[in-house]
């Protein structure tokens, strides 16, 4: 009778909403080729049903769903590994979303920063959608009885809203169906924060180009945004803790740490007493090492879309596999008759 019955499972998406960052990269899309390599069973979700909550043009979306899968593809993800689909090819995702909402309250969903970030300050106009959008996030996850959701700490709030939800239905219902899914928050860049603002979190959607880098951005784009980057005039300190009050300067050495692999104490060490225009040449390098055979390989992935469409309709119907007889007992559960 505890979550521990269910067998572990992996989910996780991203939105095609533009272009991928290098937070998106090292936050996320890393972590799920880690954990495929690790063996896990795991779903990996282009989550276009999420885009449209904010208007997206149907060309660009068609375009965004088929970039992802790209990336998806480019990072490493194996699609005989790993099943990879977008949203929209799997009905279960609406129709158990649909349920989920009526199982979740109103006020659960008034706490979620993520909604008050992005709907600002006209929340009146903001689309329905965006407001119940982590009813939609539960039912991605728990449609498949998934087990572990690998995320930026940015969706830790949503994870913890979908535990609440499956309890209950859970205890609503008075069976012990849906497991509670864990959020996988590791790494050292589970937050990397934007390039101009170390406040703020960097996103595919802020208006300024610098505050981010991209995933298709080339060698020179990358070099001058990390030159541009906001820092302060102090030297790198002798160690990581001395970057407590530092933001943007924490931020930097927190991605250097997730690109090469070292612990921050040893980046610090490295760089120690040494100015920024030592260290953003060497972070330059890095990123660039890191991301250009990820554009690259995402650039000769886009020249045969029909490949690309054929591997997220074979990831729907994987995923529909699993997700169809979960859905069968929850109407089951609910109480609606199913005659067909
Ligand atoms: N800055 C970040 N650092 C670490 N992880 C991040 N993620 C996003 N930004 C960072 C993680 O990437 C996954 C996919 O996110 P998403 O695109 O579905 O939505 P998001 O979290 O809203 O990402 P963005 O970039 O901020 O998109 P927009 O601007 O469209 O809202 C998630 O696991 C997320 O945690």
């Amino acid at each position: 009778m505890t979550e521990t019955a269910h067998p572990r499972r992996v989910f996780s998406g991203i939105q095609p909403s533009g272009n991928l960052t290098l937070g998106n990269y090292l936050g996320a899309l890393r972590r799920f080729v880690e954990m495929q390599e690790a063996g896990v069973p795991a779903l990996y979700c282009v989550v276009d049903m999420h885009a449209i909550t904010v208007w997206q043009e149907p060309a660009k979306l068609r375009a965004a769903i088929r970039e992802l899968t790209a990336a998806f593809l480019a990072c490493g993800l194996d699609p005989a590994r790993s099943i990879i689909f977008n949203q929209s090819q799997v009905p279960a995702h609406a129709e158990l979303g649909w349920i989920l909402s009526c199982v979740a309250r109103i006020g659960w969903l008034n706490r979620m920063t993520q909604f008050k970030d992005k709907a600002g300050k006209d929340r009146e106009a903001a689309s329905v959608g965006l407001y119940s959008y982590p009813t939609l996030m539960a039912a991605d996850i728990l449609a498949y009885h998934a087990t572990e959701v690998p995320v930026g700490e940015d969706q830790k709030q949503h994870v913890e809203l979908t535990r609440d939800i499956a309890a209950k239905f859970n205890h609503d219902y008075g069976v012990d169906y849906f497991p509670l899914p864990a959020p996988i928050i590791e790494g050292v860049a589970t937050r990397v924060m934007s390039l101009r603002d170390g406040t703020r979190k960097m996103s595919k959607s802020d208006p300024s180009d610098m505050s981010r880098i991209n995933l298709t951005d080339d060698a020179d784009a990358i070099a001058q945004k990390i030159r541009k980057a906001r820092t302060d005039p102090d030297p790198l300190p002798e160690t990581y803790a001395a970057l407590a009050e530092r933001a943007e300067a924490r931020n930097l050495v927190n991605i250097y740490a997730a690109l090469s692999g070292l612990d921050r104490d040893a980046v610090v060490t490295e760089f120690a007493g040494r100015p920024f225009s030592d260290f953003k040449p060497a972070l330059a390098d890095l990123a660039v090492s890191h991301l250009a055979p990820v554009t690259a390989r995402i650039q000769e992935l886009l020249a045969d879309p029909a490949e690309i469409d054929a591997v997220l309709g074979d990831g729907a119907e994987r995923a529909a596999e699993i997700a169809e007889p979960i859905l069968a007992r929850t109407r089951d559960i609910v109480g609606f008759v199913s005659s067909r």
